[in-house]
């Protein structure tokens, strides 16, 4: 490696680093008028408690909704059309060497570009940083306003449908059975009737591919719920016998196990010494679905947790992810294992510690950032046994085995 390569890595690891201690607005980037949950990033960077934060938001953001946060009060001001301009969010504290996360509800309003925030970060004893610098570089004596890119509708629509194909197979074949079944009279029922079973076992199929396959216990689905699954966790060690059944057996017994108390709330249910984490069934899902990963992946899976619990998911809750990595906020590591068994409601039996015939287990090796040109594998399967790359050149990066896409 030569010495100017070497600097402009040195320069760029010290712009991240920085990049970790502002205040920040994620998701960084958002498509042209989507929305969603936005999270204001406020690190405290002095000896002293940051205790109050005053956001001003872009034109060509509407925000429809401040998230309630426990001890903090969010004053608001509006403009005439009733949409928030600005929220200031006060009586908390955020310690030396803390930072903490401020939620509102917004849509974007605008053309691919740059929005621009103001934020005013007021520390114990009275004295305010002013993030609000949209020069580049940032000028020495001033803070970089949070600003967050929109992108063409376009691209942003065709990831998207890749991610959710079997989301807009199933809507598709929905809508060509209800279009044939008024057109078509008996005939075009029984073609309608196939499709509609096409489409249950789409349905069926389309919570296999969640796309972190483990991260999202507390995800409440609404056509999981349509199932009527209980909503009441097991005890906790009917909880754990479960959870780690989707482990090898050597890998069971020493496992950490997440799941649920009895109120619903998310806990852990069992330290254990060993290296892998488990998650115990949703009660609140109607399938049983189970899961074990290497410890080393548990930043990624904590994370993408919490920000499920926020409302924050899909290609949003990816998005802030990813910076989070880029800036080291989350820790990934070289590879990881990840065990799912997946089945449908009722095929594992507490009592007996049974599963039925049916069930999918999926295992993987999460190999962030991996590439199909830095691994030598495919990007799709091709029979029994040959290993392939998923999500490849992103942090979800994983290698598959056999034949399944799950
Ligand atoms: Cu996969």
């Amino acid at each position: 490696m030569n010495t100017s390569r070497l600097s402009a890595i040195l320069a760029l690891t010290a712009v991240v680093l920085l990049a970790s201690a502002h205040v920040t607005v994620s998701p960084r980037e958002i498509v042209s008028k989507g929305g969603g949950v936005f999270l204001v990033n406020v690190p405290t960077e002095r000896p002293v408690a940051t205790v109050k934060i005053r956001v001003e938001f872009p034109e060509g953001l509407r925000v429809s909704r401040i998230r309630a946060k426990a001890g903090w009060t969010a004053a608001v001001e509006r403009d005439t059309s009733k949409a928030i301009t600005a929220v200031t969010w006060s009586g908390g504290k955020i310690g030396p060497d803390e930072f903490d996360e401020f939620a509102f509800n917004a849509r974007v309003n605008a053309p691919p570009s740059k929005l621009a925030f103001k934020a005013y970060q007021t520390y114990e004893g009275g004295e305010t940083v002013a993030w609000t610098s949209t020069d580049t570089p940032t000028p020495k004596d001033q803070h970089p306003a949070p600003q967050i890119t929109i992108t063409p509708v376009q691209s942003k629509y065709a990831t998207a449908a890749r991610e959710n194909w079997l989301g807009a197979t199933a809507m598709l074949l929905g809508f060509a059975a209800l279009t044939m079944s008024m057109r078509n009279g008996r005939n075009g029922k029984k073609v309608a009737g196939l499709m509609l079973f096409a489409l249950a076992a789409l349905a069926a199929a389309a919570p296999l591919a969640a796309q972190d396959h483990a991260a999202r216990p507390v995800a409440v689905h609404a056509d999981a719920q349509a199932a009527a699954p209980t909503g009441r966790p097991g005890t906790a060690a009917e909880q754990i016998a479960g959870a780690v059944i989707a482990a090898p057996p050597e890998l069971r017994d020493d496992a950490t196990v997440l799941g649920y108390a009895p109120d619903g709330k998310f806990i852990q249910l069992r330290k254990g010494t060993g290296d892998m984490i488990c998650l115990a069934d949703d009660p609140k899902e109607a399938r049983f679905h189970v899961a074990c990963y290497h410890k080393s992946l548990e930043p990624f899976m904590a994370r993408g947790r919490e920000l499920t619990a926020q409302g924050v998911e899909g290609w949003p809750r990816d998005s802030v992810r990813n910076s989070e990595i880029a800036s080291g906020r989350i820790k990934m590591p070289a590879a990881g294992g990840l065990y799912t068994l997946t089945a449908r409601a009722g095929c594992y039996d507490a009592a007996t510690g049974k599963l039925c015939d049916h069930t999918n287990p999926v295992h993987s090796v999460y190999v962030p950032f991996a590439s199909i040109e830095s691994t030598g594998l495919l990007d799709h399967p091709t029979d029994e046994h040959t290993p392939f790359l998923m999500n490849a050149g992103t942090a979800k990066a994983h290698i598959m085995f056999g034949k399944h896409e799950h």
